[in-house]
């Protein structure tokens, strides 16, 4: 039982240095355990049975590196990477730590901090490429505001807008094979944040110059955050083909950005999320943005890592067994009934449909034994179900 849910590079679980890297510091206390060092985190990841890491720039390079310290460190990390087999598929700037970026990066009111982004995420850009980064992640961090009276909301699309507009002509032009994702989160660390949830990315995108290189980079936390279903949010990124990337945790709701482990809260809804990736075909890195709790030496940091990995197993397993289970196949074949597409529209259809005769009480009076199917979900989860076919 155990050895089936070990992870494999296969599943393509990943984490951010920042992530199993983190420290504990929180708003209103220090930190309460020792860095990691990047080839060590590597290490200790592709022990565990990860696929790759992920970084921002200064996760790597600290932001005030020479060239040569910058180059020594790529190399040491580049030399762990190879001797491990893990990858890098996502990298990202930072532009929200460095207080030149307290009022926004790319939206900031200042050209001069604008291009300065700009600047920093070219280069980020090439060192990601560097190492074999094919996504290239965009949260905006401070892309905020406490005072609306200050900003345009308006000025700081077109300015958002502008920014990728620029990076997606770089990116062409450095001849990079990179795709962009964008990361909505509604709040925190300021007051509001510029596109406040996924779908709101899924329509500015729509508006660029190359809408067909950028997608979406939805994060659970964030999402609860907003009061949204992540489960909806993910099925509409992969029904419009703009799930580049996924940001896997949990966030109890109602509280700040928590970035817990993958499954330790919400095992229902994270349960469908695991499903819907398994069951669409999405092929990308399973990434876990989520860090160990604030009461963890460095030891819980990996039992943290080896918790999200395991729960994603165990749910996709739960999946399995959801697909191979009669009784709730039955029940939802009945529940569905003979679901057709209605007829695309011609006069003839609109005509027919206008005057046809819909028999109301008997629409109104189909069983819908949800209780039952929802029962049977929790009781699979709860594992009293075995998942062997029932039926007979
Ligand atoms: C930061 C944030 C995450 C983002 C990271 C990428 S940075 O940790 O809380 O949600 O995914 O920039
Ligand atoms: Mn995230
Ligand atoms: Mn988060």
């Amino acid at each position: 039982m155990f050895a089936m849910f070990t992870p494999t590079p296969a599943d393509k679980f990943t984490f951010g240095l920042w992530t199993v890297g983190h420290r504990g510091r929180d708003p209103f206390g220090e930190a309460t355990r020792e860095a990691i060092n990047p080839v060590t985190i590597v290490r200790r990841l592709a022990e565990l049975g990860a696929y790759g890491v992920n970084f921002h720039d200064n996760d790597l390079v600290p932001i005030d590196a020479s060239v040569i310290e910058r180059d020594h460190i790529v190399g040491e990390f580049r030399r762990a990477l190879t001797e491990t087999g893990m990858r890098v598929p996502m990298a990202t700037t930072n532009l929200f730590s460095d207080p030149a970026f307290k009022d926004g990066a790319f939206t900031s009111h200042d050209p001069r901090v604008r291009g300065y982004a700009l600047q920093k995420t070219m280069q980020a850009m090439d060192l990601g490429v560097e190492l074999g980064a094919e996504t290239y992640v965009f949260w905006g961090g401070r892309e905020g505001a406490e005072v609306d009276a200050a900003k345009d909301p308006m000025d700081a699309i077109k300015r958002f807008r502008d920014a990728i507009n620029f990076l997606c002509e770089y990116a062409r032009d450095q001849k990079y094979a990179l795709r962009f994702a964008l990361e909505a989160k509604p709040n925190e660390p300021r007051g509001d944040i510029y596109f406040a949830s996924t779908p709101a990315y899924l329509a500015f995108i729509q508006t660029l110059d190359h809408p067909e290189m950028v997608g979406v980079n939805p994060e659970f936390a964030h999402e609860q955050m907003a009061g949204l279903n992540f489960y909806h949010v993910v099925a509409q990124a992969l029904e419009s083909g703009k799930l580049f990337h996924i940001d896997l945790n949990d966030q109890k709701p109602g509280r700040f950005d928590q970035d817990l482990r993958f499954g330790s809260e919400s095992l229902k809804t994270l349960f469908f999320v695991v499903k819907l990736l398994e069951e669409s075909g999405y092929s990308g890195p399973r990434h876990f943005d989520a860090h160990a709790y604030r009461s963890e030496n460095t030891d819980g940091v990996w039992d943290f890592a080896r918790g999200c990995m395991r729960t994603y197993l165990i749910l996709k397993d739960k999946a399995r067994q959801f697909a191979e289970d009669d009784e709730i196949q039955s029940l939802l074949a009945e529940i569905r009934g003979a679901d057709e597409r209605l007829p695309a529209y011609d006069r003839g259809v609109a005509t027919h449909l206008k005057g046809f005769v819909f028999d109301r009480a008997a629409l109104a009076s189909r069983p819908l034994p949800y209780e039952r199917l929802d029962q049977l979900v929790i009781e699979l989860l709860m594992g009293v179900r075995t998942g062997k076919r029932v039926s007979g």
